[in-house]
């Protein structure tokens, strides 16, 4: 496809006042005339501090969850517009460490994803399988049933969001998806998208999971691979940094 890629890091629970700081600082340097997009999704409590130190720059920000509901009585629950006030471009939801660890269910992530849309804040959808469903054969089965739930909910503005493919088996694993079977599911996606809007083309279709500068560049060059959502990788300035380049 002809659209840029786009290169989305996820702190996850990382970082620090002082890491950040040299971390983005490091970022906004290397990544001046960078061909793609690029995004960090931090911890809610640092949104400030990566808002200011990264403006000016290609970099955008990211949230790494956002609450279905408008405000009210959530405790502990961040919600879009309060992300918004801090310039937030993109938000994770269904993450599978929060589908796993959190509860989080296919019709409540596609809930997420509909009030992020509302608040102007891209979701970066995640789907994936876990390895005892890839060796029972239902791959397929299971993405499609989380992309469904997130279509269904969302219905034309489905070409509004970044859907991120995260086989549960390859995150922070080391275990990666060979660049073909990576291929493989991303390809089943846009068909799924296509079937739902005529604006498939444009939607950016991540691949996720220890995604490191050595297997960037042949993971990106896939056909359906639009970028890369990046956890431990996107600690490093450097690794981040040739991760953008195998990108641009
Ligand atoms: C998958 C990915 C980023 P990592 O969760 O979301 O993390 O690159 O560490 O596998």
């Amino acid at each position: 496809t002809q659209k840029k890629k786009l290169i989305a890091g996820n702190w996850k629970m990382n970082g620090n006042l002082e890491a950040n700081d040299a971390l983005v600082r490091a970022l906004v340097a290397g990544t001046k005339g960078a061909a793609c997009e690029i995004a960090v999704c931090v911890p809610a409590p640092y949104l400030a501090q990566v808002q200011m130190l990264k403006s000016g720059s290609a970099l955008e920000l990211g949230a790494q969850d956002v609450s279905q509901h408008e405000s009210g009585a959530y405790t502990g629950e961040v919600s879009a517009a309060m992300l918004r006030e801090f310039g937030v471009r993109y938000a994770i939801v269904g993450h599978s460490e929060r589908r796993q660890y959190h509860g989080e269910s296919d019709t409540l992530v596609a809930e997420k994803a509909k009030t992020a849309l509302a608040h102007g804040i891209t979701p970066i959808v995640c789907v994936g399988e876990t390895l005892a469903e890839r060796e029972a054969g239902h791959t397929e089965e299971v993405v499609k049933r989380q992309l469904a739930a997130v279509i269904h909910v969302n219905g034309h503005c489905i070409s509004e969001i970044v859907v991120a493919y995260e086989p549960v088996w390859a995150i922070g694993t080391g275990r990666t998806a060979t660049p073909e079977q990576a291929q493989q599911v991303h390809a089943l996606l846009r068909k799924q998208l296509a079937a739902a809007t005529a604006h498939a083309e444009r939607v950016h279709i991540l691949y996720g999971g220890s995604m490191n500068a050595a297997n960037a560049a042949s993971l990106l060059a896939q056909q359906d691979i639009d970028g890369g959502l990046v956890g431990g990788a996107s600690l490093k300035a450097a690794d981040f940094l040739q991760i953008i380049a195998a990108g641009s």
